[in-house]
Parts: structure tokens; sequence; C-alpha cells
């Protein structure tokens, strides 16, 4: 619990979920490819990629969030955001990578949503180091649900067992 809201670690596949929203990490020309984005584009349809292509044929810049609805998914809606690229951490991937969290959060409450399940953002393809990702997206996470009045729930999906130990070594952390 952090203040009335629930931060969840589950291990499973994002595509699954029931909350309200589901989030995607796209590329910035959101044109779909592999890991958790082809998961959710197969599992939702292809609606999904109408509706990115009607509504944001410039895509979508790193660290920013757009919203589509989720198509055959249980979830209302799929935010797209956009995580950096790893490179050694010269370039502010840090940054961008809370970015990424905080707009895809913010999109949440616009979009009135109670309750979002995030991957592991960065963390595939892109190759930001699974131990420093971790703790950037329970810090942000953690910092906006402090800001948060109402009641929200923040899941992080993890897809397998050495994700999950990576958040759960940071939330160890911060309890010890
Ligand atoms: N549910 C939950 N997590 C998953 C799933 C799933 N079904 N599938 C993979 N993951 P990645 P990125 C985890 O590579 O690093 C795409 O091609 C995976 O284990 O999907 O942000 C996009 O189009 C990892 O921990 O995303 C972009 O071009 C995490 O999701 C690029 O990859 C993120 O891995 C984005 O790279």
């Amino acid at each position: 619990m952090i203040e009335n809201s629930v931060l969840e670690l589950v291990i499973g596949d994002i595509t699954d979920e029931k909350t309200d929203a589901i989030v995607n990490a796209a590329n910035s020309q959101l044109a779909g490819g592999g890991g958790v984005d082809g998961a959710i584009h197969r599992a939702a349809g292809p609606s999904i990629m109408q509706q990115t292509r009607q509504k944001y044929p410039e895509g979508c810049p790193t660290g920013e969030a757009v919203i589509t609805e989720a198509g055959r998914l249980k979830a209302k809606y799929i935010i797209h955001t956009v995580g950096p690229v790893w490179r050694g951490g010269r370039e502010d991937e840090d940054v961008y990578l809370r970015a990424a969290y905080r707009n895809s959060l913010e999109l949440a409450v616009e979009y009135r949503c109670q309750s979002v399940a995030f991957p592991a953002i960065s963390t595939g393809v892109y190759g930001y180091p699974l131990d420093l990702a971790s703790e950037v997206a329970l810090s942000e996470i953690r910092q906006f649900l402090n800001e948060q009045s109402d009641p929200f729930l923040v899941q992080c999906v993890l897809f397998n067992e050495g994700i999950f130990g990576a958040y759960s070594r940071v939330l160890e952390q911060w309890m010890s």
C-alpha cells in the first residue's frame, strides 16, 4: 500500500491483464515489433494498428505516451509508450524512462482509469540493465502514487522470475 493505492508485482503475460489500461513498450514509429509490443498487437487485433496510424501518424517520441482502445483484450485501453534505448547511461536514459512511466500514468488518470499494468519497459530489445530499470520504474510509480489522492492500482507484470527478482530486490531495499 502507498497512501490509499496499491502497487503489485506479478509474474505473467500482460495481455491477460484485466486492469483498465495496459501499457505497451512500443517504438517511436508505433510500427509494432517483437517482445511485449508484438504480443499485445497479436492479442488485441489489427484495429489497434489502425487506430495508431489514424490518431498518431507522426508516432510517439521517446518518453511520451499515447492511447488507443484495447481491441480483443480484457483491458479498456492500451497506453503505448516509448522507453529509451540503453546507450551506456550517457544519454539521460533514466530521465526518458522515468518520463515514460509518468506520462503513461498521467494519461491513465486523464482517461479515468483506476488500474494500470506495466511491463518492464526498455529491458528487452532496448537493453536497459534490469537492476537500474526496476529502480527507476518503481520509484517513479511510487512517487506518482504518493501524489495521487484517489485509490489506484498499479501492477508490474513481469515476464519471468528473473525480472520479478530484480523488482523484488528494489522493494526489499526500500523496506530495510
Ligand atoms: N507480457 C509481459 N512482459 C513481456 C511480454 C508479455 N507478453 N513479452 C515480453 N515481455 P521488449 P523494450 C517483457 O523487448 O525493451 C519491440 O520490438 C520482456 O521480457 O518487449 O522496451 C518494440 O516494437 C522485457 O522484460 O521492449 C520496440 O521496437 C520487457 O517486456 C522495442 O521492442 C520489455 O521488452 C522496445 O524494446
